[in-house]
């Protein structure tokens, strides 16, 4: 293992960097440079459509505008570059304008999903030591903005909220001094900003390119997420070989309706990758598919992005509407589908249904991103996950034993390259080996995924051999469940493993021996126990099952093999039973 500097970053090895940018895989300038370079070029074009109840249209120099005054607000708050900002909003032209403006300053976002609560946002806000957390006033019923008060009660770094739409945002007195308009914050540059806002740059303040860009959320396979720092340099070559992979350039539209934050929508080529090769991004912030395609249509989208649980829901929608959904739809080019396996019966369905090409994306926040290629044979793009991005990436696929398997057999996937980091970030003061797990000591990422290659280099995704469950593309640790099941009580042993489900791919069941004396829990109990401990909605048990014991392997660990099979019978027959 590599050791991580004082900032609990891992470097690359000193000569593979040398290696990077020799080759030019790293240009040595920050996103915000290469962002701005294109705004310069083509100020006055569309450049983010807010298609959601803001409707909101930025062209380039607007949104490089807004963006270096948010950027110079956000110092003027008192936040330095190196500071992290907890970022959760909603896909729209806020959280575009404001990631801009972090890129720019050098303050760090960490991605956090609308859908996370108390449970992870403390977690994600004290791991990364957060300055400040940036959410909406309240979303889909839920009050956002006093939770965010709550965690800055509670956490001492934690200083600044700014809060979207708050409701006292009119008010001449804000109600607590921690609070600040975040509307305020990205609106345009004022005549006092607009000299101020030079120094951005001016000041030596732009990050360098080897700083940090963004913080991401590991899929987590023990226990809680970890962060995966990303640098300009790295997260530049990101965007450029995703956005090659899918040929994007000036004329394309790319729609974002999964969150944002994710690595995918964001950054695969996503929204900062049509952004950076001079196309247009336009937000929504949910895929249902009635709205995205009207979105389509009435923005001229041609490439967009979708797990494969959207993907089903948009090949049955169009399906359902025939030939008025190819009118829709008819200048999408690409559908790019990722973050779990779509079955091969579904990806042969999306050209015809769609009139799109299919993408496959198999890819990690983590780094490596895979993809099948737009002119592939159609048994490529429907049968595998694709093959690297970059001629550099490095894939090795291998035994229990770390000896590399022939094309054609199972093994474990393993990954280095340019934009694949060395190991997760570890916060000062703590024992860098708990955030070295995945990484070998020479810098390989083990995924957890069971791959095979074939001989013409595509990988199809077998399955995996790490404890997580993948619902619908969002990541589940079995440990963070049933670590959350024990904190519930009355229960002496917990094991969550995934179920299979039509729709989403995997939800989460949990197997229980309750303790002596301990009434029989309920799956409603259960569920009602996870919403007390503020744990987001997605993580929570779908199917609960309270056994006497659990099956135990050879060497003394729970056999999820054994349950993830019992859970499938018991589904299996219970369907039967119905029909
Ligand atoms: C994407 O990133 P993460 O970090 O949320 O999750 C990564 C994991 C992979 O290790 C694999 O287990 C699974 O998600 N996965 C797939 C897949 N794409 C991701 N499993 C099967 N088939 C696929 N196509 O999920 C992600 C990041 C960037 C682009 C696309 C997806």
């Amino acid at each position: 293992m590599s050791c991580p500097s004082r900032d609990g970053v891992v470097p690359w090895p000193a000569d593979v960097a040398v290696r990077y940018r020799a080759a030019g895989y790293w240009e040595g300038r920050p996103l915000g440079d290469l962002l701005w370079e294109v705004a310069d070029a083509h100020p006055d074009e569309v450049a983010v459509v807010d298609a959601g109840p803001a409707q909101v249209r930025l062209t380039r120099r607007e949104l490089s505008q807004r963006a270096d005054a948010a950027a110079r607000r956000l110092l003027d708050l008192g936040l330095r570059p190196d500071d992290r900002l907890l970022v959760q909003l909603p896909n729209g032209w806020e959280f575009v304008v404001l990631t801009l403006a972090c890129l720019r300053s050098g303050v760090i976002p960490v991605m956090a999903l609308p859908a996370h609560r108390k449970h992870e946002l403390t977690h994600l806000a004290s791991l990364s030591q957060a300055r400040a957390i940036a959410v909406p006033s309240v979303l889909r019923g839920f009050d956002h903005e006093a939770l965010a008060h709550e965690l800055a009660d509670e956490l001492g770094d934690l200083e600044h909220v700014l809060v979207l739409g708050a409701p006292d945002q009119d008010d001449d007195a804000p109600r607590d001094a921690r609070s600040h308009d975040l509307g305020a914050l990205l609106a345009p540059p004022t005549d006092d900003d607009e000299a101020a806002t030079d120094r951005v740059v001016a000041d030596g303040l732009a990050p360098a390119a080897d700083a940090v860009a963004v913080l991401l959320i590991s899929g987590g396979t023990t226990g809680l997420p970890k962060l995966i720092v990303r640098t300009h340099d790295d997260y530049a070559l990101n965007l450029r070989a995703t956005a090659a992979a899918v040929e994007l350039g000036r004329d394309d539209v790319y729609l974002g309706t999964l969150p944002a934050s994710h690595n995918f929508p964001l950054a695969c080529p996503g929204v900062l990758g049509v952004l950076l090769v001079g196309g247009r991004a336009v937000m929504l912030p949910s895929p249902e598919p009635v709205r995205a395609f009207a979105t389509i249509e009435s923005e001229g989208v041609t490439v967009s992005a979708a797990v494969p649980a959207v993907a089903q829901r948009w090949v049955d929608h169009a399906t359902e509407l025939g030939e008025e959904a190819r009118r829709q739809l008819r200048t999408l080019r690409a559908l790019q589908v990722g973050g779990s396996r779509l079955p091969d019966e579904y990806a042969a369905r999306v050209k015809p249904a769609l009139g799109a090409t299919l993408q496959q994306v198999f890819g990690m926040a983590e780094g490596l991103i895979n993809t099948t290629r737009l002119d592939d044979p159609d048994d490529v793009v429907t049968t595998t996950q694709g093959r690297p991005v970059h001629e550099a990436d490095e894939v090795r696929v291998v035994d229990a034993w770390d000896r590399d398997v022939p094309d054609g057999t199972p093994g474990a996937l393993l990954t280095r390259g340019p934009y694949t980091p060395r190991g997760y970030y570890s916060p000062p003061g703590s024992p860098a080996e708990q955030y070295a797990t995945a990484f070998t000591d020479d810098g390989w990422y083990g995924s957890g995924d069971v791959v095979v290659r074939r001989p013409d280099g595509n990988l199809v995704v077998h399955g995996r051999d790490k404890d997580m469950i993948n619902r619908g593309g969002e990541k589940i640790s079995a440990e963070e469940v049933e670590d959350l099941v024990y904190r519930a009580g009355g229960v002496d042993l917990a094991a969550a493993v995934a179920m299979p489900d039509p729709v989403l791919g995997e939800r989460v069941c949990v197997y229980v021996v309750p303790s002596a004396g301990s009434g029989v829990m309920s799956l409603e109990q259960l569920k009602a126990a996870f919403t007390d401990l503020g744990v987001a909605a997605y993580k929570t048990p779908e199917r609960l099952e309270v056994v006497a014991e659990l099956p135990m392997s050879k060497v003394g660990k729970i056999d999820k093999k054994a349950l993830r099979a019992d859970v499938a019978t018991r589904l299996q027959h219970a369907q039967s039973a119905q029909t």
